[in-house]
């Protein structure tokens, strides 16, 4: 049989298989067990999907790879085991050439292509919206969130600023813990900031997590695109009481999302928060202050 068509016949049973068990799947197989999808597979972004998608096809490639490799291992470990009454040495064997390009370039094809995978997926994660319904500053700080909802209501600016998590002795959570809220079905754009150091912006569900550095904002575009609560964790260690920096985002209809802002401007907190109270005065390197309103002290 000619090699070519020996290997449409290896890859045929193989892509009728993977239809096959993808066809009897769950949505939750189907997204790999990750979190951010419901029972019947509603993404909590318009980017959850595309992530999944990554995650679930690559391990299908790997595990394709790793059976194949398995199974070659245990048959050549079976069929050339060594039988009664064989002494010495076998027959060594050395620079099979088919076999050496083979294996130098079928990994090679495979890196190529989970880069270009990758690169191609962090790049639309990575695009940020130029004109976005709704634009937050989130600020790190050890160790909770402050959300800056910027011109928000009235093209004024509200805020929420949170404490970090306090338990009791059983070590559950008693307060409230810092709350994001965002409007379903907007596209939204955070400025993820930090008030001290290196923290990491993460919603679990949202498959996404970025840091937050003082210095350098960072920003991250997206569409929440299922109403309801999610948990928020920083993903930088982060000091003491990093374990504490929790949060909650709650993704809620336009109207509540309005409430919500009105709640915090009847509060009286509006304004901007950027760098008003920042622990931290002075940028690293640049011997700048990070706050125009502290003076500059002579060392
Ligand atoms: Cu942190």
């Amino acid at each position: 049989m000619p090699s070519k068509r020996r290997i449409r016949w290896a890859v045929l049973p193989i892509g009728v298989a993977t239809a096959a068990v993808l066809a009897g799947c769950t949505p939750t197989e189907l997204h790999g067990f990750l979190p951010g999808f419901t029972e019947d597979g509603q993404a909590a972004t318009n980017h959850t999907d595309m992530v999944a998608g990554l995650w679930v096809n690559s391990w299908i490639v790997l595990l394709i790879v790793g059976v194949i490799t398995w199974g070659l291992m245990g048959w050549a470990a079976i069929a050339y085991r060594r039988r009664k009454g064989q002494t010495g040495l076998p027959v060594q064997l050395r620079y099979n050439m088919p076999i050496e390009i083979f294996y130098t370039i079928v990994p090679l094809i495979l890196v190529v292509g989970f880069f270009a995978f990758t690169a191609r997926d962090q790049t639309i994660l990575e695009t940020q919206y130029d004109d976005p319904d709704v634009e937050i500053t989130a600020i790190g700080k050890q160790w909770a969130w402050d959300f800056q909802y910027d011109g928000a209501t009235d093209d004024e600016t509200v805020w929420s600023m949170g404490v970090q998590a306090q338990t009791d002795a059983r070590g559950d959570i008693i307060n409230e813990l810092p709350t994001l809220y965002l409007p379903v079905d907007k596209t939204v754009k955070i400025k993820l900031t930090s008030r001290d150091v290196i923290h990491s912006f993460w919603i679990i569900d949202f498959l996404y997590k970025k840091d937050m550095y003082i210095g350098k904002d960072n920003f991250w575009s997206f569409t929440p695109t299922r109403e309801g609560t999610y948990a928020g964790k920083c993903a930088e260690l982060c000091g003491d009481y990093h374990s504490m920096m929790l949060f909650n985002v709650k993704v809620v209809s336009d109207a509540e999302y309005e409430d919500y802002l009105d709640s915090l401007r009847d509060a009286g907190q509006t304004g901007d928060i950027n760098d008003a109270y920042d622990r931290l005065q002075n940028l690293p390197g640049t011997g700048g202050s990070a706050n125009e309103n502290v003076e500059e002290v002579d060392h």
